[in-house]
């Protein structure tokens, strides 16, 4: 039985991704931060079969030890602060988690390491905002990096790091350069989930409006439970590498709410929406587009669901979870 740790576990990529990889026969260990997290009781629910391990990426000594008890053939380092928006407010700690993080987690495998006969293989995972203020559409592995956040300035470090230990240490690390990808598990602090999410309540007539910030900029968007089955085929390959995971397809944040409005019975999403300043950054991406060749040949990986099932799936669950909380008397 294979082995796997996971950063992150409690984040809508460590959900899907566990979930995966205990429906191909993996033992699962999800490093889990703080003294009572409170999304553990869910995490359990979700998938009795998992072991939770308790650790902090802005800790070596927990990594060390969760890496040691753990005894891993697999690590997945999703652990991140993952909201571009936050990362402006708190650089530093940003820095410290989603950046410095990443070398903890490396140094941990280095440090334990695995049996020459099973090294440990890692997967960290990298992300569209290190290509920023893109120098060519679309993007691609070799495209340069152009961070436009401190989110995206500690990503780049995290996938610098991971090359430069796979480099110097020859470890089978791999980086997933992964697009937008969203879902019914998507944090509401994003805008697709915001959308979904305030939608339904404007269906259900518990919210008139959306207030949002920016909403020229264009999201090359997935379906994350496609998402984690790229991040599993990365690790199974027998050299380690780089790969943009993408669907090659761009909206701006009207056409979203066009087509979620349009789902939802209505003819126009004007009406519905303010612009709210605090939702604006001091620096945007405008616009994302992966190109995900590279992973389609070397991996056989394609995305399956679309972007109107996409957008179609998230309202859906949201209408759904608004309705039983009204009918349960909560709002
Ligand atoms: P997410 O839902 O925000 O989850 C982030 C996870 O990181 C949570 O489980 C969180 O745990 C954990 N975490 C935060 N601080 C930590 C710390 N100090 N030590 C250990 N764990 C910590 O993110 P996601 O959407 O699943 O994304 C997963 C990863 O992929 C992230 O690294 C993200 O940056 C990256 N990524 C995401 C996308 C996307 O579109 N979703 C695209 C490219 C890359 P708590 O719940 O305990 O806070
Ligand atoms: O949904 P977002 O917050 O996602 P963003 O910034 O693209 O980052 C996500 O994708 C990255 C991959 O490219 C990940 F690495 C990262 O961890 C995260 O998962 O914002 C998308 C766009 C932005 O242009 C933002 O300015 O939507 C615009 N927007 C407009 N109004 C808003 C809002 N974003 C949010 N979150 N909230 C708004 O009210």
């Amino acid at each position: 039985m294979k082995r796997a740790l996971i950063t992150g576990i409690t984040g809508q990529d460590g959900r899907y991704l566990s979930q995966l990889l205990t429906s191909k026969g993996y033992q699962v260990f999800g490093l889990i931060a703080g003294q009572a997290n409170p999304k553990a009781k869910l995490l359990m629910e979700e998938n009795p079969s998992l072991d939770l391990v308790g650790g902090d990426l802005r800790d070596l000594p927990s990594l060390i030890a969760a890496v040691e008890q753990v005894q891993p053939d697999e690590v997945y380092n999703l652990g991140a602060i993952s909201f571009v928006q936050l990362s402006f407010k708190q650089a530093e700690l940003t820095a410290e988690i989603t950046g410095l993080g990443v070398l903890r987690m490396l140094e941990a495998i280095r440090i334990v390491g695995g049996t020459d006969k099973n090294p440990i293989r890692f997967y960290q995972a990298s992300s569209s905002e290190m290509f920023g203020k893109v120098r060519e559409t679309p993007q691609k592995e070799s495209t340069p990096f152009h961070p436009r956040s401190p989110y995206g300035v500690a990503k780049v470090f995290g996938h610098d790091m991971t090359v430069n230990y796979r480099e110097s240490y020859d470890l089978h690390a791999s980086s997933g350069i992964l697009f937008n990808h969203e879902s019914e598990r998507r944090g509401l602090e994003f805008v697709t989930r915001k959308i979904t999410n305030s939608l339904a309540r404007i269906k259900l007539g518990i919210q008139d409006t959306i207030s949002l910030g920016n909403l020229d900029s264009a999201r090359d968007w997935g379906y994350a439970g496609d998402y984690v089955e790229a991040m599993w085929l990365m690790l199974q390959q027998d050299e380690p590498d780089d790969y943009v995971i993408a669907t090659g397809e761009t909206h701006t944040i009207r056409e979203f709410l066009e087509v979620a409005f349009r789902i939802a019975g209505y003819d126009d999403w004007e009406p519905f929406v303010n612009h709210d300043t605090r939702f604006d950054r001091p620096a945007e991406v405008d616009l994302l587009l992966g190109d995900a060749t590279k992973a389609r040949e070397k991996l056989g990986w394609t995305p399956k669901v679309g972007f109107e099932e996409l957008v179609t799936r998230m309202y859906e669950s949201d209408l759904k979870s608004e309705q039983s909380n009204l009918d349960a008397g909560r709002r």
